[in-house]
């Protein structure tokens, strides 16, 4: 079987790059398809046509037009749901489940929340007085940015692309946009249903590629692009904000986590030790609102621990396609590596493995691949690396605590500030603790239940800005004031 080779879409078409790099499967380590690299040329192409379709078509059109074709995008993932799911797992080695009730229905729900709010965004208006006593009328206008560079990571590939273009093009910009080269193929996808439903040439660009030195960096670093919209590691923002900063553009930035759960001796513990399951090992880790620093109360201590082991050795690691599946591997070998090495490290520094900690044995072509065992660990030092650095894999330390004070100390000693999670039958401590979160998002007895309209992001290294609902569409649209002598 020769399989496809995955272009680059400018200007309304599918083009060739410079070289070709393979696309493999986490699952086996073998390539499943090659994509074709955008180089400083194609990149210039791509930004050129997207100002160009900025002055034409889509910047002519209706706030209505525009919403229209949106929730066409939407309607089009759905027609080939299938075709994006299977993708997706075959870029990822997420699990059927996982693809098939978050990533791919997120990717259309995307569209059609931000053409829903576009369509009923109001601007301001402020009657001033003036000295003649006729007054004037002030409004904001708000106006597209232009051309927005778009960097998405390789997590939730669809997903957290689309909750960058979708405002973004509701807002009246037009995009080029660069997958994670992990994943690039449910984004090429993408490109064929904006094809297909008619976004004029030019409107959504899509150039494939690695970041330093390659299509990732040519893009944030394009003097012609007017705003960079990136969602990746830390480190990688700092990368990305020194190459903007020549031209400075605007930036919105979601990066890295460590994010903490408390668990109270008060807390409904089937609750508590579910969702914190599901917190540590969604998606085998790599979700940037995972857990991976968990407090618990003493007096719970080994009675959470227990459980929680419990809960992780039920968790079915195995073919990604397999309904029953909970876990797959995770993104890539060299990712395993990493993770493989705090496991290393956990282990020198002397933690107690309560589960976990090695790579599964199938005895197929899976032990080619990136697979790892979820794993809990507990007694390292809170300055250990394990517990300050982002490991994004399946593993949590667990450490006891005996007031409401050291638990949110303890909670807040971070770098990162992205989202908290807090499991209490207290309602009152549910408030008081959450308002004392270092963090931008915080659960109370839940984790990672959504609502589209609400700000998500993070404070310290975790991000700059606010995506979701109406934060989204201010990054995006800036108003300009008109201001009318009466
Ligand atoms: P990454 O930073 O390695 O890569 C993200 C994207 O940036 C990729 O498309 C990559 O090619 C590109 N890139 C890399 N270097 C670049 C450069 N110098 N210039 C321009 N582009 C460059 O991140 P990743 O490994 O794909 O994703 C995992 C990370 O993302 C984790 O740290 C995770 O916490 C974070 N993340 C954060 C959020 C959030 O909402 N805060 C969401 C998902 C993932
Ligand atoms: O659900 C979302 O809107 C979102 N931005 C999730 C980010 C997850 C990080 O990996």
């Amino acid at each position: 079987m020769t399989a496809k080779l995955l272009k680059n879409y400018i200007a309304g078409e599918f083009v060739s790059g410079c070289r070709e790099f393979r696309n493999i499967s986490p699952v086996s380590g073998k390539t499943i398809g090659h994509v074709s690299e955008a180089d400083q040329q194609l990149v210039d192409q791509a930004v050129s046509a997207a100002k160009k379709a900025l002055k034409g078509p889509w910047g002519n059109m209706s706030v209505q037009q525009r919403a229209e074709l949106l929730y066409k995008v939407a309607d089009g993932i759905e027609a080939r749901f299938d075709e994006f799911v299977a993708a997706e797992m075959a870029d990822t080695g997420k699990s059927l489940q996982q693809a098939s009730t978050i990533d791919i229905p997120r990717g259309a729900a995307n569209f059609r929340v931000f053409a829903d709010m576009v369509k009923t965004a109001s601007s301001e208006c402020f009657h001033t007085d003036t000295a003649d006593g006729k007054g004037a009328l002030n409004y904001s206008l708000p106006r597209p940015l232009g051309v927005v560079a778009v960097i998405a990571p390789w997590n939730l590939p669809l997903l957290l692309l689309t909750w960058k273009l979708a405002p973004a093009l509701a807002a009246g910009n037009c995009i080029v946009a660069k997958p994670s080269e992990e994943t690039p193929s449910t984004a090429t996808l993408l490109a064929e249903v904006m094809h297909d439903v008619g976004i004029p040439p030019g409107v959504f660009n899509l150039v494939h590629g690695y970041g330093p030195n390659s299509a990732g960096e040519f893009l944030t670093g394009h003097q012609q692009i007017d705003a960079i919209t990136f969602t990746g590691e830390s480190r990688t923002g700092s990368a990305i904000m020194r190459s903007a900063a020549e031209h400075v553009k605007p930036l919105s930035f979601e990066l890295g986590g460590k994010n903490a759960a408390i668990i109270f001796d008060d807390a409904d513990l089937d609750e508590a030790v579910a969702g914190t399951a599901r917190s540590v090992f969604t998606n085998g880790g790599q979700v940037c609102l995972c857990t991976e620093r968990v407090y618990v109360h003493r007096a719970i201590f080994d009675t959470f621990v227990k459980r929680l082991k419990a809960e992780a050795e039920r968790l079915k690691i195995s073919w990604p396609t397999d309904p029953d599946t909970d876990m797959g591997p995770l993104i890539s070998n060299e990712h395993k590596n990493k993770v493989l090495s705090y496991y290393r490290l956990a282990r020198e520094e002397g933690a107690t493995f309560v589960t976990g900690g090695d790579v599964p044995r199938f005895d197929d072509e899976r032990d080619q691949g990136a697979w790892v065992e979820p794993t809990i660990i507990t007694g390292l030092p809170e300055s250990s690396r394990c517990i300050k650095e982002e490991i994004f894999g399946p593993i949590c330390h667990i450490t006891p605590f005996d007031t409401e004070e050291q638990a949110i100390s303890l909670a807040n000693d971070s770098r990162y500030g992205l989202a908290a999670a807090i499991w209490t039958r207290d309602i009152s401590r549910g408030h008081r603790v959450a308002k004392e979160m270092d963090a931008g998002m915080v659960w109370v007895n839940t984790w990672y239940l959504r609502d589209l309209r609400t700000p998500f992001g993070g404070v310290k290294m975790s991000g700059i800005g606010r995506e979701g609902g109406q934060h989204s569409l201010n990054f995006y649209a800036e108003p300009s004031n008109i201001c009318i002598k009466l």
